[in-house]
């Protein structure tokens, strides 16, 4: 089959929900983003989608707090999860928050591929491992991205990315782990090109 290209540029915001009640259909393909607050979710898909504001970037942790979709054509979706872990949320939210990823990955059917993004200098955080490890369960594919990577000079990022695929290697899963940029367009065409290949995946 030949691998059709997207326009991620086309992205367009679809709907802002609390819960996957909320959402759409479960239909057609979705891939999500997933990370802890302020990992840079947000910025990624603005740097995929070559749109300055289509994902609201903050320098308040904890801003997106629902679940947000993007539509880049018809049943071609991409997600803005919640960001997870940030301490100074109560505690009765940051439930709510887990409850509603934790729906999201096990009942959504329509999840091809997780983006799980991990400041490189602070990878593999506890939620970080559970949600990789809920993608792994449920079989849908993951592409681990460390994010900010031009904070660290080029040796430490090499080294971070062999001790987090290290890591991640005894958990037998379909995991890739790359270094990111959203600042420097690091890693944006690899992370592309995985998009395309999970919406290229035939159901
Ligand atoms: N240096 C650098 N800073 C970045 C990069 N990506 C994001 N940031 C900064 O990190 C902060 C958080 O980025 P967001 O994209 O809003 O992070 P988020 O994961 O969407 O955060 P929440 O929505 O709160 O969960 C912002 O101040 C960004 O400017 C990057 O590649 N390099
Ligand atoms: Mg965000």
């Amino acid at each position: 089959m030949a691998i059709k290209n997207h326009n991620y540029q086309m992205a367009k915001f679809v709907i802002s929900a609390p819960d996957i009640r909320h959402l759409p259909k479960d239909t057609g393909i979705e891939v999500a983003f997933a990370g802890r607050s302020n990992a840079g979710k947000s910025s990624a898909l603005n740097a995929l989608t070559q749109q300055k504001s289509l994902a609201r970037t903050s320098k308040t942790p904890g801003r997106t707090q629902l679940i947000n979709l993007f539509e880049v054509e018809e049943g071609v979706r991409l997600v803005d999860l919640p960001g997870y872990g940030y301490a100074e949320v109560p505690e009765e939210m940051k439930r709510k928050w887990q409850q509603a990823l934790g729906e999201y990955l096990q009942k959504r059917e329509c999840i091809k591929g997780l983006v799980v993004l991990m400041d490189i200098r602070h990878p593999l955080k506890d939620l970080d491992m559970q949600m990789i490890e809920w993608s792994v369960a449920m079989n849908v594919p993951v592409l681990v991205l460390l994010t900010k990577a031009d904070k660290l000079a080029s040796g430490a990022r090499k080294k971070q990315l062999t001790e987090v695929r290290e890591a991640l290697a005894p958990l037998e899963g379909d995991i890739e782990v790359e270094y990111f940029s959203a600042l420097k367009k690091i890693g944006v065409d690899k992370l592309r090109i995985k998009l395309d290949s999970w919406y290229n995946t035939p159901a």
